[in-house]
């Protein structure tokens, strides 16, 4: 086929183009199409590059980094999207709903919330060789948790380079102001059921997210390790929606009630 003039663009403009369009449809509160599309060279390594210019464009604008997160740890999440890798992004302060502040529905495209079990960074963390065992170590309290994911893609219909360069769909999130000593917790059986105004929707347990909520921890870690990057303490770190995430509409309580960790609560204002 014969290449079009954004095949042939180089790795910085592409970069650049890539970071602005999607900040520029976050501002604007408004979708697109896949970006990989526009520009074929738009590769995984390529991808976490663009969502390094998109983020440090954020912080070069007054916000904060405060965690990471990571995205499609469970089947559930993987099979939706059509993805069968999981991927790490990061969190800003901006991102922050404190407990019980609704989700405005104006600043978001088109919100949907899943249930996360949300470790605190007790200590620094980086790959490579980072096992679960040394993973929960590092972790000082568990919590539970929400995410508001907001793809800038339309019907978050997204290529794997596409939510990288996306920074994994982040938006919003929420985590309980209950705190847990991992000692105290099995997390592979922790149970979350997710509701909508009070009726069920979905559930699962901590075994939905690889395995082990540890386990993508220490994934998060390793990538991280391999980018030249590291979880710090103090941080946050969002493990991956625990079920299928589901539209948050106005007037709306998505509800995430977990065996031990507690329940969390969003509403769409
Ligand atoms: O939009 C998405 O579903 C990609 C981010 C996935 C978030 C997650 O699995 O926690
Ligand atoms: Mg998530």
């Amino acid at each position: 086929a014969p290449s079009s003039p954004a095949a042939d663009t180089p790795d910085a403009a592409v970069l650049d183009a890539v970071a602005t369009e999607l900040l520029d449809r976050e501002a604007g509160r408004r979708d697109g199409g896949k970006l990989t599309e526009r520009f074929p060279g738009l590769d995984l390594d390529l991808g976490y590059r663009a969502q390094d210019v998109l983020v440090e464009r954020k912080l070069a604008a007054g916000e904060r980094l405060v965690g990471a997160k990571l995205g499609l740890t469970s089947e559930a999440k993987q099979r939706r999207m059509g993805i069968d890798a999981p991927l790490t992004a990061w969190l800003t302060d901006t991102m922050v709903l404190e407990p019980g502040a609704p989700a405005v529905l104006g600043e978001l495209i088109h919100p949907r919330v899943e249930p996360e079990i949300v470790f605190v960074m007790g200590e620094d963390l980086a790959g490579p060789g980072v096992t679960p065992e040394r993973a929960l170590a590092a972790v000082e309290k568990v919590a539970a948790g929400y995410e508001v994911i907001d793809s800038r893609y339309t019907d978050f219909k997204f290529t794997l380079p596409d939510v990288v360069a996306d920074n994994a769909s982040a938006a919003r999130f929420g985590v309980s102001s209950r705190l847990f000593d991992p000692a105290d917790l099995d997390l592979i059986a922790e149970e979350a059921v997710l509701r909508v105004d009070g009726r069920e929707v979905d559930r699962a347990t901590g075994a939905a997210v690889q395995g082990n909520p540890a386990a993508a921890l220490a994934l998060a870690a390793n990538d991280l390790g391999r980018r030249g990057k590291k979880l710090e303490a103090g941080w946050i770190v969002l493990t991956g929606g625990m079920t299928d995430a589901v539209f948050l509409h106005p007037g709306q309580t998505v509800s995430v009630d977990f065996a031990t960790l507690g329940s969390i609560a969003v509403t769409g204002a």
